[in-house]
């Protein structure tokens, strides 16, 4: 046992004083007041919400810690295999709230807040949403960190301790500004290791020489060091001690590295410019979502967080005193896309750099261990770098790739002589001006699996951007695997009384941990009185968002309208334009129709929401339109509650929790084949809501499980997409002459100053219409007309939401995250 392991002197002490975190309300209580008094040196005279909030936190997180201790020591002791999760971004909103139900204490938490003076909504509402992410991508992480605790899985997850996470938006006069997150003010979740160092070498050159038996020796040397420090931050899972690493790295200047002589001549700037350029490495988040842009400090940002990453497992293995082929028998890799790729060259460096394994040798290991997912297939996010910035930044990682890319082509090269294209289509080296890596083949190369993360995604990357590697290595080497979503954040901590009614029918809260026992509700689709229930936590679940429109914008909305929302990051591919445009066809068409006909209308609110990379001029136009848009319709005595227009400000996790129990219909409506799959679709259906989509992403496979009558796809398919571009490019292509009344209306400046929208429109009307917006209108606002149809018949509506939430088990990512356990990282649960 761990105990057994404790030296028997000192065992009885240490098992003896052994904390155990609080039970009851009562211990609970004592917990927050002795924070509040110890830790933040306060007293129950200023101890305001957020002392409350902080001295809560804090008495959760000890007793995080103390699980984590346990589930650590017991995965020491077990010697089991691991999984580690390599992440750029972790998108993982708010703790506190989680943190409680995951434990299951928050009935204690918010007995014992009462007692004190607290409401718990306004505790959980002071915490300040860790926003380490863009997106989807960065989301799927968070998600799939609460499946591997929950599932008792052996995992890390390893990122960057951003000082300034996902940027704040603001809207001013309806244009976007980004105003800093700086949001480590006060963060109790995170445990700094300031003795977990690491040292990151950049820069320099290296030396080749032969040893004495003629082997050839490579040495890097030179150039500059920065220090990695860890900040643990414990992730628990849902009804089990098991609780989780996420270590996250922060640079400094390394030790020595602070000028003391520069310092005492007094040449103070130039010391303290070296640590400021040393911390500038995880100092913010690149805020592009789907657009890679080659900027040196993120390639630095990049090879800091794998350094000091592989460093760690290494290190950790290397305890074990096992030899080094068992290396894959122990570790897992999962590369959260291309970002950390260059994890692969360093993992060979070491083993043979500094462990002096043979290149095969270390080659099988590194191949064996590593795993890649691939988020997107479009072309203009495919990471690239240029060779002389690798050769610049990291000199002896550019001769490994180089190596690795002899080797791969020349075994290519073999199965298919003389195929010259071939070697030059998939060389990991791309002989443009200037020479580029592709990390991406670079991770299929140094890979055991590649998957896509829906099944129409994993096909297509099968049969455009890596389809000479399957040809190449095998159809096995690729799969799928789909993506999922936690159904205790989406579900139970977002919608609790959905999860309360559901729990009624469903034998308890068993659902929660395993999502197929959904089903159990096609049972009560035609009991009225849970019906009535679950209509009435929908319309509470909108009277709840309407408040929140009218605090933060002072728009009254309608809670029995139609809640039509579209909230993700604003791009052209997700065509953020195609729904404004369908809501100024429908403003239009409104304003022709008499007081009489307008009465037969169903009312609307369309609510949009998310940010737009700051360097994205036509996104922000998107939302500049969105917001002009809102402010002549909102205004319409005409119109009144038939239409609001509504943009959120700075859409984020929290957010999110309040926006998705609330809609009526949510849009997915990017261009077929290009959202690898999107995940907020299977939020909006976990929470009853119906949808309006493209076949796309998981769309389709939504579609499979819930039935093609519970929900509205419209739109081009992906196997036409090329050709209609084709089609735009070289043929006539005239606009939708529906569309065309929307352009007009822009551009008499009903909507504002009509050269604000010009490039929005142009780039339909004069470029070619990539996104095929005109293709797709007329079959959009005829399937928004259906809704509107269906959405009158509320007994209909109310059982597709029903049947949809009942058929939506497979969506949960402990599904997903078994998927890759077996058939990816081969690892088993550990039951602490
Ligand atoms: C998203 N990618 C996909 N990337 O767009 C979405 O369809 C999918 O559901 C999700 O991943 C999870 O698989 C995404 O969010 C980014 O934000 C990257 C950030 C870093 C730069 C490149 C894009």
């Amino acid at each position: 046992s761990v105990e057994a392991s404790i030296p028997e002197p000192q065992r009885e002490a240490w098992t003896k004083h052994e904390f155990s975190g609080f039970k009851n309300k009562d211990d609970f209580e004592r917990e927050v007041v002795r924070h509040v008094e110890t830790t933040l040196a306060r007293s129950i005279y200023n101890c305001d919400e957020s002392a409350a909030y902080s001295a809560s936190s804090l008495a959760f997180r000890d007793r995080l810690i103390k699980d984590w201790n346990k589930t650590q020591q017991r995965q020491t002791f077990t010697d089991s295999k691991r999984v580690y999760y390599l992440s750029l971004e972790f998108l993982m909103g708010r703790a506190f709230d989680n943190a409680m139900l995951n434990l299951g204490a928050k009935e204690v938490a918010k007995e014992g807040l009462a007692e004190l003076g607290f409401r718990i909504e306004d505790i959980i509402g002071q915490e300040h949403d860790a926003a380490l992410g863009n997106g989807g991508l960065g989301r799927l992480a968070a998600c799939f960190l609460d499946s591997l605790a929950t599932l008792n899985y052996p995992a890390w997850g390893y990122g960057l301790r951003y000082r300034y996470g996902i940027f704040k938006q603001e809207i001013i006069d309806g244009y976007q500004v980004e105003v800093p997150d700086y949001w480590l003010d006060f963060n109790p979740w995170e445990f700094p290791r300031h003795d977990v160092t690491v040292e990151i070498q950049f820069y320099g050159h290296v030396d080749k020489r032969q040893d004495e038996n003629g082997k050839t020796i490579a040495k890097w040397e030179g150039g500059e060091m920065v220090t990695a420090v860890a900040y643990d931050v414990p992730t628990p899972g849902y009804d089990t001690p098991s609780t989780n690493n996420l270590r996250l790295w922060s640079s400094k200047a390394a030790s020595g590295e602070f000028d003391f002589q520069k310092f005492n001549s007094g040449d103070y700037e130039s010391s303290v410019a070296d640590q400021q350029r040393a911390e500038t490495i995880s100092a913010v988040l690149y805020p592009n979502d789907n657009l890679d842009r080659g900027k040196e400090l993120r390639l630095k940002q990049q090879y800091f967080w794998v350094a000091a990453s592989l460093y760690d497992i290494v290190r950790r293995f290397k305890k074990s005193k096992r030899k080094w082929n068992e290396f894959p028998d122990q570790v897992a890799i999962q590369l959260n896309d291309t970002h950390p790729t260059l994890a692969i060259v360093e993992l060979q460096r070491i083993l043979v750099d500094v462990e002096g394994l043979e290149w095969d040798e270390a080659w099988q290991i590194v191949t064996s261990t590593f795993g890649y997912t691939n988020h997107t297939v479009l072309p203009e996010a495919l990471e690239k770098w240029p060779v002389g910035l690798v050769q610049h930044l990291l000199p002896r990682h550019l001769q490994i790739i180089y190596d690795i890319n002899l080797f791969f082509l020349q075994s290519v090269e073999k199965r298919y002589p003389n195929d010259r294209d071939l070697l030059r289509r998939v060389s990991i080296i791309e002989e443009s001006q200037p020479k580029m890596v592709r990390m991406a083949y670079l991770a299929v190369v140094g890979s055991h699996k590649v998957n896509g993360v829906a099944e129409l995604h994993s096909d297509l990357i099968q049969t455009t951007i890596f389809r000479d590697f399957v040809a190449i290595f095998g159809e096995d080497k690729f799969t799928n695997v789909t993506n999922g979503i936690t159904p205790r954040r989406w579900l139970h901590q977002a919608n609790p009384r959905l999860s309360e009614l559901i729990a009624s029918k469903a034998d308890g809260y068993e659902f929660l941990k395993d999502l197929t026992l959904l089903n159990k509700l096609e049972l009560f689709i035609d009991d009225k009185e849970f019906r009535k229930e679950w209509a009435e936590i929908k319309y509470a679940n909108k009277v709840r968002l309407a408040r929140y429109i009218k605090s933060t914008l002072g728009i009254n909305v309608n809670p029995a309208a139609l809640f039509d929302v579209q909230v993700k990051r604003i791009h052209e591919y997700k065509r953020q334009q195609l729904n404004i445009f369908g809501v100024i066809h429908r403003y239009l068409t409104l304003k022709a129709m008499s007081p009489e006909e307008r009465k037969m209308q169903q009312p609307r609110v369309s609510i949009f929401g998310g940010k737009a990379a700051p360097g994205y001029w036509m996104a922000k136009q998107i939302i500049h339109l969105i917001n002009n848009v809102g402010a002549l319709v909102n205004k319409d005595p005409d119109i009144g509650d038939l239409l609001k227009v509504i943009f959120l400000e700075d859409y984020n996790v929290s957010k999110a929790e309040i926006i998705t129990p609330a809609s009526d219909l949510s849009e997915h409506i990017s261009t077929a084949g290009t959202e690898a799959s999107g995940t907020s679709n299977m939020k909006f259906v976990l929470n009853g809501g119906l949808i309006i989509g493209t076949c796309d992403g998981a769309n389709i496979e939504i579609t499979r499980e819930i039935g093609q009558e519970n929900i509205f796809l419209f739109g081009t398919l992906s196997e036409d997409v090329e050709d209609l571009r084709h089609v735009h490019t070289y043929g006539e292509h005239p606009i939708d002459p529906n569309l065309a009344k929307v352009f007009d209306a822009i551009e008499r400046g009903m909507f504002g100053e009509p050269n604000d929208f010009k490039a929005m429109i142009s780039a339909v009307r004069d470029h070619g219409d990539y996104y095929l917006v005109s293709d797709d209108f007329q079959s959009y606002i005829d399937t928004q007309k259906m809704v509107d149809e269906e959405y009158q018949n509320q007994e209909e509506w109310i059982s597709k939401c029903i049947r949809s939430v009942a058929r939506m088990g497979f969506f949960s990512s402990d599904r997903c995250i078994n998927e890759y356990a077996e058939g990816i990282w081969n690892i088993e649960p550990l039951a602490v």
